[in-house]
This record gives C-alpha cells, structure tokens and sequence, in this order.
C-alpha cells in the first residue's frame, strides 16, 4: 500500500488540532521577539488564508498529502483551497485541492486487494470489480474539469445563511482520469425502465440518525457519456481525502455530485427516496426557477436538485487589499469557467465597472476547465481603485452585477469586485 495510505500518517487526521495551532503560533511568538514587524506578517501568513469573515479570521492546517489548507471544520474535515494557488495556473495541484466531506467516519486508508466497486439494482448482470479490472473494462479516458462546491463563497451571503461559511476556496480545476461511466453500466446491462442510477462512497455517518451519503443521476445523465469513474488526478492517484481509489466526475454539475470512494452502484427503477436519499430530496436544492434564487431573507416555495456550474470569475494576482504600482505596467492574471459551454470573454475594469476592457484567454483546456486570462493594464494615478471581473460563457451567460441569493448559499456567482491600493 502506499504511503500516505497507511495507517500511521493517517492517525493525523485525529489528532488534536488545537496542539498543532499552539505550536504554529507559539513559533511565530518566537519569531516576533526577533524582528516583530517581519515575523507578525510571517506568522498572519501560516495562521490564516487573509480572509475575516463573521466568524473571524479562518486558520490553516495541514491533513496528509495536503499542503496548509484553510480549516472550516475538522470534525468531518472541510477544507478550502488558500486562494493564492489559483495563481499557480489554471490546474489546481493535489496536494492544494479543497476537501469536503459531509459525515464524520471517513476512510482513513483503502486497501486495493480488497475494494469492490459493485454495480447492481435493475440490470442484467450485476457486477463486482477491482480497481485493476475497471481500469481494463474500456479505455481510460481523460478530461480536465472544474469541481466546485454548490456553497462556494456562501459565507459573503448577505443576509448571511446557514450552513459552512466558505470564501472563494472550495472549488478546484483537475485533469480527471478514468473510464465513462456509461461503459460501465454498459457492461452490467441496464434493463428498460431504469430511472436514476445512485452511488455511495466509504464514509458512513456516526450516528443512526444521520443519513448516509447517497446521490443520484438520471439514467439519461447516467449514459451521455459524460459523467467518468475516476482514479487519476493530474496524472496521480487520488488524494485520500479527495476520494481515493475512486470517484464520480461529473463535468459541468456541483462538487455535491462527485462522489469520492465510490464503491456501490445501483441502477433503480424508481425514484430515489426515503432516509438515505436525504441529500437529493432535502440537502442541495436550489429554488426552482431560471435565477435558481429568491428575494434574499425569503425561503423558496419549490426547489429542485442543484444542477450546473453558473459562470464565474476570478482575479487571482492580486487580492482585496493589494497594493499595485502606479505609472508602469502591470499584468492582471485570473480565471473564469462556466457549465460546460466554455468561456467566450473575459472582461475587467479598473475603475469600478465604469469602463470595460476584454482580456486575453489563455490556453483552452476544454470546455469544463479553468480557463486562464490576463490583461496588462497601467494605472496613472496613485489611491485606491477597484478591480473588477466578468466572465461571459459560449451560450451567451453573464454574471449578474447584484449577487442572487437563496437560503443555503448556493451557486453564487456574482461579478467580482477587489478593492486595491495604487501605490
Ligand atoms: N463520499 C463522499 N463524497 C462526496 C462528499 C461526501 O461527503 N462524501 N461530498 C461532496 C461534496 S458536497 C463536494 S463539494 C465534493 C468535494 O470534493 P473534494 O473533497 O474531492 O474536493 O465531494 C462530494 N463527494
Ligand atoms: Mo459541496
């Protein structure tokens, strides 16, 4: 078994976090006694990503296989990308990959000479296959696409809402490798009437109460081709804490979808419903209507299941309360992804969003993928400005300029707006 598999490097994930944030700061105290203005900056830096939401500043920690992460919970670990790595290229590295999980009892090493992945319910010919028998079941195929959390940036919600206050962290770009689930099911031979086909990964909930982690896709979905059983990442094995030795990608739709250490699969006949359809028939719905919003405070009257991705777009070479020069030029650097159309453009303004200025598109990577841009730009005068990014997709979607809201948070989308200093 590999490394960060095993058993030892794993217990770090149940060791007390709290010991772990004395010593990062009792070693920035130390710092400080050296050079106080240097070593406050060092030690804001280790402690906390820059954000302050409601709940103060947030707090890097560091998992197995995991560089520092922003912690949101630990208890089951959540994590958010710091958003500096998005300037590291429109592929988000392994080890800086967002984590998300829902339910405490999560698989702390997965053995191969035991995973089954079985597929079953209404098919000819069920099957149980190991990893090495999937991968020779049809040809691996490879697709890089975006993983974003339907809660992404849900904690600038205004009125704020329940649920994990997230900044712009929880999402993330990979090349995915695997085979498509459609070959899969293929295979098992899906008997007329199927209507959705579920899928459940390892983790289990602590208590009885608590609904297992189940989703589901239509059969139609389930068959375009599209959605891939994947256990390559940028070329390596999954990260354990992303879903090791294996996961659903569904290009275009939420992260709630991708369900990591997938090992059951089952095709129904029937709607999916009752305890363990809990995160289909209650959690992740959004209003059901075109915005997939409501007025902000009000709850929606009828909701459906969250589906795709909404246009987005990022600035990331400078954040809010940057300091860029004046009089010389300066290359402002980002990314922007929709649903799966692709991105036309990418405009930015730096005056506010008086003026608009198209920027130039990096290398296309697909239509699932980050897709870069930058755009050199000059500032004549010295103050504060306020840079701001709009990304429009090939079906012609544009982000609004007021963010739409809907009680959990969900799929915002909302122009950017990064105030800096011009110094
Ligand atoms: N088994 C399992 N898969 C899961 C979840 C989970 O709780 N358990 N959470 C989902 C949600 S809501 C998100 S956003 C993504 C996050 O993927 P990542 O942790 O690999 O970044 O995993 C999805 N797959
Ligand atoms: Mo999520």
């Amino acid at each position: 078994m590999r490394d960060k598999n095993s058993p030892a490097e794993s217990a770090d994930h149940a060791r007390p976090l709290p010991a772990r944030r004395r010593f990062v700061q009792g070693a920035g105290l130390l710092a400080l006694s050296a050079s106080p203005l240097g070593a406050l900056a060092a030690q804001a830096a280790r402690v906390s990503d820059g954000v302050t939401l409601a709940d103060g500043p947030r707090q890097l920690v560091r998992y197995p296989g995991k560089r520092p992460l922003v912690r949101v919970t630990t208890r089951p670990p959540h994590l958010e990308t710091p958003f500096s790595a998005f300037n590291e290229g429109p592929i988000t590295a392994n080890d800086a990959f967002f984590v998300r999980y829902h339910l405490a009892n999560i698989p702390l090493s997965v053995d191969l000479a035991t995973f089954r992945l079985t597929v079953g319910g209404h098919v000819d010919k069920p099957l149980t296959l190991s990893l090495d028998e999937l991968k020779r079941l049809a040809d691996p195929v490879e697709i890089v696409a975006v993983n974003q959390c339907s809660g992404n940036s849900r904690g600038f919600s205004e009125p704020r809402v329940f649920g994990a206050q997230l900044a712009n962290g929880a999402m993330g770009n990979a090349r995915w490798t695997g085979v498509p689930l459609r070959k899969v099911l293929e295979q098992a031979g899906v008997k007329a009437g199927a209507k959705v086909v579920t899928f459940n990964g390892l983790d289990t909930p602590v208590l009885p109460s608590t609904p297992d982690y189940r989703k589901s896709l239509d059969i139609a979905h389930a068959m375009n081709g599209e959605p891939m059983l994947a256990w390559g990442m940028n070329g390596e094995d999954l990260p354990l804490l992303n879903g090791y030795p294996l996961k659903l990608v569904v290009p275009g739709y939420f992260g709630t979808y991708w369900v990591k250490h997938v090992f059951e699969i089952e095709v129904l006949d029937h709607p999916f419903e009752g305890h363990d359809a809990f995160f289909m028939t209650t959690g992740y719905r959004v209003p059901d209507n075109d915005c997939q919003c409501v007025a902000p405070g009000t709850p929606a009257a009828k909701t459906r299941p969250i589906s795709t991705l909404a246009v987005r777009s990022f600035i990331t070479s400078v954040g809010t309360g940057g300091v860029l020069p004046a009089g010389r030029t300066v290359e402002l650097k980002g990314i922007a992804f929709d649903g799966g159309s692709g991105i036309r453009g990418v405009e930015v303004s730096v005056d506010g969003g008086q003026n608009w200025q198209a920027a130039t598109l990096g290398q296309d990577l697909g239509r699932f993928s980050f897709r870069a841009w930058q755009l050199p730009v000059k500032f004549a005068r010295k103050g504060q400005a306020v840079l701001m990014v709009r990304a429009t997709s090939n079906q012609g979607e544009v982000q609004p300029a007021k963010a739409n809201w809907n009680p959990a948070g969900y799929r915002r989308n909302v122009i950017e707006s990064t105030p800096v200093t011009i110094a």
